[in-house]
C-alpha cells in the first residue's frame, strides 16, 4: 500500500479537506440504507476505534486503527462496523497516504458536522499500527449494565461524569440493529440530525420495558417506536448523571459545546502529542460552507 504513495508527499490541510469532502459525499449517498445516511455508523466506527483507550497502561485509542485486524474486528461490540470500514476502504484507495486512524476519526468529524452538529476540532497524525497493538475484548461499554459499569469504562479513558453524559448524547443519531447488537430501533424521530433530543426524550417521555424476546431495552409508552438502552436510562436514574442530562435537555447550545469538546478529546486518545502535525487542532469547513 505504501508503495502507492508518492515519495516525499506531505499532505496539507487542503488535502485533508479533500478527504473530508469525499467522506461527506459518501455519507449522503446512502440510498435506502437505514435512515438514508451513513453518518451514524461512521461516527460509531470513530468512537469504537478511540474508546478502547486505557489511561493507566496508555494502550488502545485511535492511533493504530487496530480494528482492521482480527480478533478486534470480530469483538461483539464492533458487530456491523464492517459496513463503515468498507466505506472508508474506498476512500483510502483514493487517498492512500492517509492513515486509517486519521481517516476513521475524520469520518466521525465529518459525520457530526454534516449532520448539522457543532465543529469538532481535529488534526492528523495517527499512524497505522499492527495487530499486536490491538486491545483485548471488553474495553467498550456493555449496554445491558448500570451506572458503575459506565463510570468504570469511561473513567478508564480519562473522562468525568459531565463528559460521559455529553458523549452519550450521540445516541440522538442512528439506531440499534437486531442483527448487530441484538437491540432494535432509533432513539429519536430525527436520527440523521444532530440534536439534544436524546436528553429531551429521556425526560419528556414515559419509558417502559419492552415486552419482547430480545435483550432488555426500554420503549416510549406513547408511540412505542423509540428506544433507550439500559445504559442510556441510567443517565436519568443516577443523581449526578441526571443533573448533567437535565442541563443538556434544557440547553442545546451548552450540549453542543460540551459534546464537541469531549468528542475531540475522545478522538485523540492514545495518540502521542508529538505525532500531531499541528500544535492546535483544526476546524474544518462543512461542504455547505465550502460551496457558499
Ligand atoms: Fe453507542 N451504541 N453506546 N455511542 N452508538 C449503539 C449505536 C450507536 C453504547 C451502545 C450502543 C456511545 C456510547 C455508547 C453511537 C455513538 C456513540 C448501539 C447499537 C449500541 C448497543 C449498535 C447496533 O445495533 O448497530 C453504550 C453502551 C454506550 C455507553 O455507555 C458514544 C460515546 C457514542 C459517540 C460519541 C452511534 C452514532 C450509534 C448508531 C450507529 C448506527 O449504525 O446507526
Amino acid at each position: 500500500q505504501a508503495a502507492k504513495v508518492k515519495a516525499n508527499f506531505v499532505p496539507t490541510k487542503e488535502d485533508y479537506q479533500k478527504v473530508y469532502k469525499r467522506i461527506a459525499e459518501i455519507i449522503d449517498d446512502a440510498g435506502d440504507y437505514d435512515d438514508g445516511s451513513y453518518g451514524p455508523v461512521l461516527l460509531r466506527l470513530a468512537w469504537h476505534s478511540s474508546g478502547t483507550y486505557d489511561k493507566e497502561t496508555n494502550t488502545g485509542g485511535s492511533n493504530y486503527a487496530t480494528m482492521r485486524f482480527e480478533p478486534e474486528s470480530k469483538h461483539g461490540a464492533n458487530a456491523g462496523l464492517d459496513v463503515a470500514r468498507n466505506l472508508m476502504e474506498k476512500v483510502h484507495e483514493e487517498f492512500p497516504w492517509i492513515s486509517y486512524g486519521d481517516l476513521w476519526t475524520l469520518a466521525g468529524v465529518a459525520a457530526v458536522q454534516e449532520m448539522g452538529g457543532p465543529k469538532i476540532p481535529w488534526r492528523p497524525g495517527r499512524i497505522d499500527g499492527v495487530a499486536a497493538q490491538a486491545t483485548p475484548d471488553g474495553r467498550l461499554p456493555d449496554a445491558s449494565q448500570g451506572a458503575d459499569h459506565v463510570r468504570n469504562i469511561f473513567y478508564r479513558m480519562g473522562f468525568n461524569d459531565q463528559e460521559i453524559v455529553a458523549l452519550i448524547g450521540a445516541h440522538a443519531l442512528g439506531r440499534c440493529h437486531r442483527d448487530r447488537s441484538g437491540y432494535e430501533g432509533p432513539w429519536t424521530f430525527a436520527p440523521t440530525t444532530v440534536t439534544n433530543d436524546f436528553y429531551r426524550l429521556l425526560f419528556d417521555e414515559k419509558w417502559v420495558w419492552k415486552n419482547w424476546d430480545g435483550p432488555k431495552q426500554l420503549e416510549d409508552k406513547k408511540t412505542r417506536s423509540l428506544m433507550m438502552l439500559p445504559t442510556d436510562y441510567v443517565l436519568v436514574q443516577d443523581k449526578t448523571f441526571k443533573k448533567f442530562a437535565k442541563a443538556y435537555a434544557d440547553n442545546e447550545d451548552l450540549w453542543r459545546q460540551d459534546f464537541a469538546k469531549a468528542l475531540a478529546t475522545l478522538f485523540e486518545l492514545g495518540v502521542p502529542t508529538q505525532q500531531f502535525v499541528s500544535s492546535e487542532p483544526w476546524l474544518l469547513p462543512t461542504v455547505d460552507e465550502l460551496n457558499s
